[in-house]
This record gives C-alpha cells, structure tokens and sequence, in this order.
C-alpha cells in the first residue's frame, strides 16, 4: 500500500503532495472538488470530521489531518530525506516556531478570506478585508525572517514547502497589494527542485 493523500489542486494538499515527493514514496492523489463542496459529504466527514483537505492515509492505514501534523509525520516517517533540520537542534526549533506561526496565524485568516460569510454573513466583504490586512501583515513577518533562499539558514525544509504553499495563494500573496520579493525568489527556488518544484507546477502552473 502506498500513502493516499486527500486533496485538490491549489489547496493545503500541495504541501502534502510536495513533502512526499520530496521523499520519493509512491502515493496516490484522491480529488476533494473544493468547488462542489466534496469537503463536506458524509464519505469525506468520515475521513476528517472537520470537512477540511488535506487529508492523509499512511500505508497502514492510519489517517492523519492538519496539515502541520501531516508535514511532521511525514519527516518522522522519512528522516534521511532530512525535511527538518535534526531533532533537538535550534534549527529545528526554528522550522518549529514558523511551521506553527503559518498553521495557527495565518491559515485560519485564510478560512475567513475565502468563507466570511460562515462568520459574519451580514458584512462579509468587510469581514475578508480585515482578515487580508491581517494575513498581509503577518506574511511581511515571514518576509523580514527569509535568511534566504529558503526561511532558515540551515537550508530547505518543510518549512520551506509550507510557505511557498500560502504565496500560490492570492489572499496571502497579491502583488498588487504587497511587495514580498525574498518569498517570491523563495518560491521560485522551490519550483526548480526536482521534487517539489514538478508538484509546484501541477498546481500553481509555472
Ligand atoms: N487547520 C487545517 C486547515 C485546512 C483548510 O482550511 N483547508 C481548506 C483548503 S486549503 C479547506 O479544506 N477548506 C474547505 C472548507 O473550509 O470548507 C489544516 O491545517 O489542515
């Protein structure tokens, strides 16, 4: 059995998809059609209660959500792909500290981007535009800290594939609103790995 991956082009399962490719594993990719709400049908809920890609099933069978806790399986599952620094050091600390900044203050501004009328149906357009200030303030943090190319001096990592996956995203990224040139040459970085940078493409284009 290979590991199954729950997703859909453009969405959290790049991050996925790019790490295990990274590896080299074999997986398979299930389509979640974001747009038809495939997130929220009993067969998927069965998988992730919270209705939310990606999604992961390991070759045991064992099923793994949130994206943060799917990277860091997935560099328990193959530590001399070296997707973090080694345990224990403060480069690891590092990819740690940013991992987690993205997945718990940046990703959930995304959710309130792209459903704000979940939250507050009656002004949901001023509701996404406080969450986009937000989202772009906390991104110019990630900016300030690219020791560069990739976010930490120690090299590329997963923390590296995460947040390439929130500049393909235009809530996180939009030119016209910010300039973020180190995360755009970060990016462009990752999308010439032969790994990534082939999962890059399927699902930003070039
Ligand atoms: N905390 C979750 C957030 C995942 C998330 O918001 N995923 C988006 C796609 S990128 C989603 O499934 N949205 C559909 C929805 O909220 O209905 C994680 O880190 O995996």
């Amino acid at each position: 059995m290979s590991y199954v991956i729950y997703g859909d082009l453009r969405s959290g399962a790049f991050s996925v998809e790019a790490a295990l490719a990274e590896t080299g594993a074999p997986y398979e990719f299930k389509r979640i059609c974001l747009e038809h709400n495939e997130q929220k049908t009993p067969e998927f809920l069965a998988i992730n209660p919270s209705g939310k890609l990606p999604a992961l099933k390991t070759p045991e069978g064992d099923i793994v959500t949130e994206s943060m806790a799917i990277l860091l399986t997935l560099a328990d599952h193959f530590p001399n792909t070296r997707l973090l620094p080694e345990p224990g050091t403060p480069a690891r600390a590092t990819a740690y500290r940013w991992l987690a900044f993205m997945a718990s203050e940046i990703y959930p501004m995304v959710e309130i981007d792209d459903y704000p009328e979940r939250f507050m149906p009656e002004a949901a357009e001023a509701l996404r535009s406080r969450a986009r200030a937000r989202i772009h303030e906390r991104m110019q943090v990630l900016e300030r800290n690219i020791a560069g190319p990739w976010l930490l001096a120690s090299g590329f990592s997963l923390a590296d594939i995460y947040l390439a996956m929130f500049s393909g995203w235009s809530a996180c990224n939009d030119n016209s609103q910010q300039s973020l040139p180190r995360l755009n040459a970060l990016t462009e970085a990752l999308a010439q790995r032969p790994g990534a940078g082939a999962v890059w493409r399927r699902h930003f284009g070039s």
